[in-house]
């Protein structure tokens, strides 16, 4: 089983950042612009089942938009991110949802990341925009640092869960063998319902 995702969003604003703390824990200050699109892949746990994630990073380089529409089609989840101190990148996030409804599934599930929130010297965008503007297009929304490491796992657990209640929830028997608790057993909640339920006022919306 495996969930497929792209991280889009301007250059710059922290996609490969936030992919590269995501799969091993790490932040590197270096700046290394992506070329074309990057693969990551990694596990996670989505309602008791492990779960592979297939996470195209993308350029968010002009020249290499044209390559994106084949990885529009074929992905479940979209992180769209912008950079909480560049006002461009937030001003960005309308042509870039202009093109997901172009090119993606129409049910394909999407979270807005306002990445670099640690630096609230630099904070141009507050909170308060990010979530308007999600909320207004009907999308989840979670501020998240690659560079504290704040939110980035939550991000993931959320965008999977989101994926696996569109996609795949109703054919939960075809691949989970018991996904209900019988009725002695107390219902177990796995890591990412647990933090959607606990953290929903504090993180992702
Ligand atoms: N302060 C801060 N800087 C970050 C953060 N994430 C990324 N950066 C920096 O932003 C720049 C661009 O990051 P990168 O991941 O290459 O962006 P991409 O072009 O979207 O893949 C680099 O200099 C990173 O060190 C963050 O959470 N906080
Ligand atoms: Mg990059």
């Amino acid at each position: 089983m495996h969930f497929k995702i792209l991280l889009l969003g301007d250059s710059g604003v922290g996609k490969s950042s936030l992919l590269q703390r995501f799969m091993g824990g790490r932040f590197t200050a270096k700046y290394h612009s992506s070329v074309g699109v990057e693969l990551g892949m990694h596990y996670i746990e989505v309602a008791g089942q492990v779960v592979q994630l297939l996470i195209w990073d993308a350029s968010g380089e002009k020249r290499f938009r044209p390559l994106l529409p084949s990885y529009y089609r074929e992905v479940q989840g979209i992180m769209l991110v912008y950079d909480t101190t560049s006002p461009s990148s937030f001003h960005s996030l309308q042509s870039w949802l202009d093109e997901i409804e172009r090119y993606s599934k129409r049910d394909v599930c999407i979270v807005v990341v306002g990445n670099k929130c640690e630096d609230l010297k630099r904070r141009k965008i507050s909170q308060l925009q990010g979530l308007t503007f999600a909320d207004n297009k009907g999308l989840a929304f979670c501020e998240a640092s690659a560079r504290s490491g704040v939110n980035v796992d939550q991000i993931f657990a959320t965008l999977s869960l989101k994926i696996h209640e569109t996609y795949y929830a109703q054919y939960a028997d075809m691949y989970i063998v018991r996904l209900k608790p019988t009725e002695e057993e107390t219902p177990r909640q796995d890591a990412a319902s647990l933090f959607v339920a606990e953290n929903r006022s504090r993180c992702c919306w």
